[in-house]
C-alpha cells in the first residue's frame, strides 16, 4: 500500500484510490504508486474489474505543477522514460476498468481517466487538458488517447485552448460514457464493474486486447490478431461452460469459473 494510492479490494472489484489532498496532484510518487496498484490488480485473482477513484471531491487536477516547476530538461527526459509506463500499465490491465470521476479531471488526471476502458462522471465534473496554459503539451498520453477517443478536431480544440468541459459536453463528444448525480459516482461505478465479476475472465481479456491492440493496426493485422485470440479461447474451460450452459439451459445463464 502506498502513501497516497492504495488498492482496495471488495466483492471482486479493485479500487485504485487516489488520496493526496487537496487535488490528488500526480507527483512522481503518486504516479509510481498508481503503477504498483495497477500491477497488483492485474495479478490478483480476486480482482475481476477495476475502478480508479479520487474520492468524493476531485478525481485529479493533473501532475504536480509545483514539483514539475523545478525540473530541468534532463530531469524530465529521465522521468518520461521511467514513468510513462504508469499509464501503459494501467491501460493494459487485462480486466475491465472505469474511471469514476468527481470534480476535476485535468491534465494528467484526464490522461489517467483515459487509460481506463470507461469513464463515468458526476454531473458537476469538469475535464480538460490545460497544459497549454503552462506552456507545455499533454505528456502522459493525452495527445494520443484523447485523439483516438474524440477525433483530431475535438482533441485539438481541447488541447490548443486548454479549456475545461463539463460532464454533459464530455458525454456528447465521447470523452465520458455515463453521467450520474455527483453523490452516486462511486456506487454507479461499482454497480457497472460488478457486472464483470464472475464473467469469463479470459474472454474479457481477449476482447480488450483485440480492441485495444487491434485499433493500433491496419485492418488485416487486426483481423489476424482477432483470429488467433478467438481460437485460443477454445483452450479455456469457460468456453466449454458457456456453450454447454447455452445448449442445456438457454442463453446468459453460464456460471463461469475464470479458467
Ligand atoms: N499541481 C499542484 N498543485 C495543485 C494543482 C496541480 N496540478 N492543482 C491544484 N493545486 C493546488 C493549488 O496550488 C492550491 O494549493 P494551496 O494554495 O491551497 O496550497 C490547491 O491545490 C487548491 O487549488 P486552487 O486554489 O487553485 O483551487 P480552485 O478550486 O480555485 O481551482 C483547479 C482548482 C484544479 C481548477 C486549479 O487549481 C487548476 O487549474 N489547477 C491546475 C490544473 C492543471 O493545469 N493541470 C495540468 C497540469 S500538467 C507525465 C505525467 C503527467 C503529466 C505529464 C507527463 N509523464 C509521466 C511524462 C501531466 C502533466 C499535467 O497534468
Amino acid at each position: 500500500m502506498g502513501e497516497f494510492v492504495r488498492l482496495e479490494v471488495a466483492d471482486g472489484i479493485g479500487t485504485i484510490r487516489l488520496d493526496r489532498p487537496k487535488m490528488n496532484a500526480l507527483n512522481l510518487q503518486v504516479q509510481t504508486e498508481i503503477e504498483e496498484c495497477a500491477r497488483e490488480a492485474t495479478l490478483r485473482d480476486d480482482v475481476a474489474a477495476v475502478i480508479v477513484y479520487g474520492g468524493e471531491r476531485v478525481f485529479a487536477a493533473g501532475a504536480d505543477i509545483k514539483e514539475m516547476q523545478s525540473m530541468s530538461y534532463t530531469d524530465m527526459a529521465v522521468a518520461v522514460e521511467g514513468l510513462h509506463s504508469f499509464t501503459t500499465t494501467l491501460a493494459r490491465m487485462p480486466k475491465p476498468s472505469v474511471a469514476a470521476i468527481t470534480g476535476y479531471a485535468l491534465g494528467g488526471g484526464c490522461e489517467l481517466a483515459m487509460c481506463c476502458d470507461f469513464r463515468l462522471a458526476g454531473e458537476s465534473a469538469q475535464l480538460g487538458q490545460p497544459e497549454i496554459l503552462l506552456g507545455i503539451i499533454p505528456g502522459a498520453g493525452g495527445t494520443q488517447r484523447l485523439t483516438r477517443l474524440v477525433g483530431p478536431a475535438k482533441a485539438k480544440d481541447l488541447i490548443f485552448s486548454g479549456r475545461f468541459i463539463k460532464a454533459d459536453e464530455a458525454l456528447a463528444i465521447g470523452l465520458v460514457d455515463r453521467v450520474v448525480p455527483d453523490d452516486q459516482v462511486y456506487a454507479a461505478a461499482r454497480e457497472w464493474m460488478s457486472t464483470f465479476v464472475g464473467g469469463p475472465r479470459f474472454a474479457l481479456k481477449a476482447a480488450k486486447e483485440a480492441i485495444d491492440r487491434g485499433g493500433e493496426l491496419d485492418l488485416d493485422s487486426g483481423l489476424a490478431l482477432e483470429k488467433s485470440l478467438f481460437s485460443a479461447l477454445f483452450a479455456t474451460h469457460d468456453r466449454f461452460v458457456g456453450m454447454e450452459s447455452f445448449v442445456v439451459n438457454g442463453p446468459g445463464k453460464a456460471q463461469f469459473e475464470g479458467r
